[in-house]
């Protein structure tokens, strides 16, 4: 089943938010495969933000995912990627709209509170670069019959 990479901000849990974010993703029906909190090191800010690296933010992204601890989540489920960015909101927060975590929170693009990966591809490949293998469980929950059509 599809994987993504979820992280909650330095904003986000400096603001107390994590578990209202958490349970944004939760209640959509996504199923919690991993989740530690970190403080995220620059080498592995910019791994993650590697994509990014010639553009002029870059420096920014890398110093503000790594100010403060981050909350991280692989979460499963049918589209995964595309459920969890819906949640999340438009990259910029003044632009995303009321319903999502960044609408509902967020005022400003550098304190958008929430990263999701944006391919199934790349929610895997993010995942390994967060978590260990003995990090990740793959589970069922009693109530995936009622979320998941097929299993
Ligand atoms: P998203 O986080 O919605 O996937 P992205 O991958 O395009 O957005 O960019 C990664 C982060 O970089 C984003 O969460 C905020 C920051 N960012 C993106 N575009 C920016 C811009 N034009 N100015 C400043 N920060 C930007
Ligand atoms: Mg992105």
């Amino acid at each position: 089943m599809e994987r993504t990479l979820i992280i909650v901000k330095p904003d986000g849990v400096q603001r107390g938010l994590t578990g209202e974010i958490i349970r944004r993703f939760e209640a959509r029906g996504l199923r919690i495969v991993g989740m530690k909190l970190i403080q995220v090191s620059r080498e592995l800010a910019e791994k993650h933000y590697d994509i990014h690296r010639e553009r002029p933010f870059f420096g920014s992204l890398v110093d503000y995912i790594t100010s403060s601890p981050v909350v991280v989540m692989a979460l499963e489920g049918t589209n995964a990627v595309e459920a969890a960015r819906g949640t999340i909101g438009a990259t910029n927060p003044a632009k995303a709209g009321a319903g999502t975590i960044r609408g509902d929170f967020g005022l400003e693009i550098g304190r958008n509170l929430v990263h999701g990966s944006d391919s199934p591809e790349n929610g895997l490949i993010e995942i390994a670069n967060f978590f260990t293998d003995a990090e990740l469980v793959s589970w069922g929950r009693d109530t995936d019959r009622w979320i998941f059509e097929t299993k």
